[in-house]
């Protein structure tokens, strides 16, 4: 059966409960506070209202704070530390790899940026650790520059995303949010329940279409790809600007999972030769250097074209971004080589639950989060 939810229609508040989205995990510790205030501004979340440049100090803030565990790492350890060598060293060197490997850069990252800030001392002659630290935030920032290219979905029309990832990695609750971001700029949206797996998986994806006000496309039974061909379908027939697709989670090891979702994608561009416009993979921060055979997999199934980083609050693995800045560089270990490859853009990253935790991934905000 075809059935598309829109809110105002279909749905009361009192039908579904708000905090539907949440695993029972969550709702047994009691809703996160923020939520109410979250729903509340949803509703008044119309397109013709930008709400993206007012909020950027808020966003800011949240961002710093969010980061909190990794910066407790990169930021403190790494300032004591240089403070505890104000002569550079080797000492210095090996302590500052010891706090960049426990912030989850990685070790081809970490020997990344060891060596360009050796280079860097040497040539400018540096000495004090002061200097040096400065040096330390700019190699940051410039290794994870690439990393930045934010999504213009204005592009053709529907723009198509798709979303994939593994359980829980935050998918629909990165849906969620990408609609509320892409309605503050303007833009229709509308969401295709393409996680067939559970129904619950449906119903989360139906609240976050209520808080954002638009349509979800969904069937009862049914297959992913069906659904969201379906979705095209309706996206176009109602002059949708953005459809944002979900899938089930999958294992990289699940290989007979990885075969449907390339299917789902093959499927998506019948209804649309140009569509996917946008394969997203959504990467939980949490699970550190790991997320870089995840993006592999990946990767070779459906040649993604960005990935969303999530949880970055809560985990002090937020040094893993500098690790998928090394992605796809052939081997050369950053160096331009002739296997070298941009990396895959980290088109957004998302710092919390609420509807706002989600913002485009900006190199120096990051980095300052970080550092101040
Ligand atoms: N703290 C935090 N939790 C998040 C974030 N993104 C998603 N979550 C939570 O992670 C859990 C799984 O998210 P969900 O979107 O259902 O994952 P999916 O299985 O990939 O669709 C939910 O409890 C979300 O609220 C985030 O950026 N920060
Ligand atoms: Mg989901």
């Amino acid at each position: 059966m075809f059935l598309c939810h829109r809110t105002a229609t279909h749905y009361s508040h009192r039908d579904i409960p708000v905090f539907s989205i949440f695993g029972s995990k969550s709702v047994a510790k009691s809703p996160a506070p923020a939520e109410p205030a979250a729903v509340a501004e949803s509703a008044n979340a119309a397109p013709s209202h930008p709400a993206v440049e007012p909020t950027k100090t808020g966003w800011l803030s949240r961002l710093k704070s969010g980061l909190a565990k990794t910066r407790a790492v990169l930021n403190t350890d790494v300032t004591e530390l240089f403070s505890r060598h104000p002569k550079v060293d080797e000492a210095l060197f090996e302590e500052l790899e010891t706090a960049l490997l426990q912030a989850d850069v990685g070790i081809r990252a970490t020997t990344r940026l060891i060596t360009d800030l050796k280079r860097v001392a040497k040539e400018r002659k540096i000495a004090d650790g002061a200097t040096l630290q400065a040096e330390f935030k700019t190699a940051l920032v410039n290794l994870v520059l690439p990393l930045e290219k934010p999504l213009d979905a204005t592009a053709t029309k529907p723009f198509v995303i798709m979303v994939a990832g593994v359980n829980g990695a935050g998918k629909t609750t990165t849906i969620g949010k990408l609609a509320k971001y892409f309605q503050s700029q303007g833009l229709s949206v509308m969401l295709a329940a393409g996680d067939t797996f559970r129904a619950a998986a449906r119903e989360q994806l139906v609240t976050w279409g209520e808080r954002n006000n638009v349509a979800v496309i969904a069937q009862e039974g049914g297959d992913s790809a069906a659904v969201i061909f379906d979705a095209i379908a309706a996206a176009k027939a109602r002059g949708i600007d953005v459809l944002l697709a979900d899938t089930a989670g999958r294992l990289p090891t699940q290989l007979h999972l990885m075969e449907e979702i390339k299917k789902v994608k093959r499927v998506i561009a019948k209804a649309d030769p140009t569509a996917p416009h946008e394969t997203l993979l959504v990467l939980d921060a949490n699970t550190g250097q790991n997320a870089l055979s995840q993006v592999k997999v990946f990767d070779d199934a459906l040649a993604l074209t960005g990935l969303v980083v999530t949880k970055l609050d809560g985990t002090a693995k937020g040094g893993m971004i500098a690790g998928l800045a090394l992605e796809r560089d052939g081997g050369s270990g950053g160096i331009a080589g002739e296997n070298a490859r941009a990396p895959i853009p980290v088109r957004f990253i998302g710092v919390g639950e609420g509807i706002d935790d989600l913002r485009p991934f900006a190199a120096r905000d990051f980095v300052d989060a970080l550092f101040s």
